[in-house]
């Protein structure tokens, strides 16, 4: 996903933006204007060093409404949604309310007359934006656990047309995968199964089309998935625009036909209106099946399966 930078926490943007006050000195000016100077500087420092960093953190995140659905149940699994706009929503507050802060004291320091008025006005603003990123403090902890578990999930583009693999374990789908992808399948974590992704990529004519792999999602029957995995599903929902179900009709990957066949009806239902391309691999071994036969061991049937795809792809 895209790169968020590291969020700090309220104390560390207090104290960054105070160092910068800090800095702040006029030399220039004498007497009442000198202070005035100095406190409409230290102010100004302090608001735009912090409405700076808050203003990045909002724009560093995915735009919620703008997301692809498929990214957006990810990131309701790894990170959940409503917290997440919660959280951004707290800090355009803190965002907004330090801005306006800034301005009535600046102000306040401007119509001042003695040195005392002046300093007043500056350390009221000193003290309420320190309260105010103070309150934000729970939202900036959770928007950097969350910058973590965003940062590791893998991209995916959501412009180029998916294939997933559905099927039983050990019916052939990684090395399937393997076996019509030009280069080597990246291997990626997702949110929704400890197990490793396999992302491929092949090309038909100039587009290029991604193959995914799904380990501990698309290989059993629905009732056996947990929320995370049916949340899982619905998001594949979004993205698949073909399956490729496998068939082991030889049977050694330890399923039944019967359970494979099962498995099928199911994934028919939890993907309406999705193609579904229906291969039995391991044809080496002389158990015939269900629509192509192919073999990944033996490389039999690959540019079969490739023309498949490209037709339900309409490519
Ligand atoms: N004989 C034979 N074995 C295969 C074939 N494809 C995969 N296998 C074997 O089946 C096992 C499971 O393959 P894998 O791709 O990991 O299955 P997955 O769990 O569906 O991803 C491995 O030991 C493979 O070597 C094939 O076409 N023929
Ligand atoms: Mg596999």
């Amino acid at each position: 996903m895209k790169e968020i930078p590291t969020i700090m926490g309220s104390q560390e943007i207090l104290d960054k933006a105070f160092r910068r006050v800090q800095k702040v000195i006029v030399t220039d000016l004498k007497g009442l204007d000198r202070a005035r100077a100095e406190a409409t500087g230290r102010l100004s420092a302090l608001s735009h060093t912090i409405t700076a960093v808050l203003n990045k953190y909002i724009r560093a995140f995915p735009s919620l409404d703008q997301v692809h659905p498929f990214e957006r149940e990810l990131i309701d699994i790894s990170v959940g949604l409503d917290e997440l706009r919660h959280s951004l929503g707290a800090i355009d507050w803190a965002r907004k309310t330090v801005e306006s802060i800034h301005k009535k004291e600046s102000s306040r320091v401007k119509s001042a007359a003695t040195r005392q008025e002046i300093s007043f006005a500056l350390n009221s603003a000193y003290g309420r934006i320190s309260s105010v990123l103070n309150k934000v403090s729970k939202e900036l902890d959770f928007l950097n656990v969350a910058r973590d578990r965003l940062q590791d999930m893998p991209g995916i583009d959501t412009e180029e047309p998916v294939v997933v693999m559905a099927g039983c374990p050990n019916v052939g789908k990684s090395q399937i995968v393997t076996v019509i992808s030009s280069g080597k399948p990246e291997v990626a974590t997702y949110p929704f199964t400890t197990k490793k992704v396999s992302l491929g990529h092949l090309h038909i004519g100039y587009q290029r089309v991604q193959v995914m792999d799904t380990p501990g999602l698309l290989d059993r029957a629905p009732d056996k998935r947990n929320k995370i995995e049916l949340q899982a599903v619905a998001a594949l929902e979004h993205l698949a625009d073909v399956l490729v179900y496998v068939f082991d009709p030889s049977e050694t990957c330890g399923y039944s036909m019967d359970v494979q066949t099962s498995l099928l009806k199911h994934i028919r239902e939890s993907f309406p209106g999705i193609p579904i391309i229906v291969v039995s691999n391991k044809s080496d071994m002389g158990f015939p099946g269900e629509g192509l036969q192919i073999s990944a061991k033996e490389r039999i049937g690959a540019e079969a399966l490739i023309e498949s795809v490209r037709t339900a792809l309409s490519l």
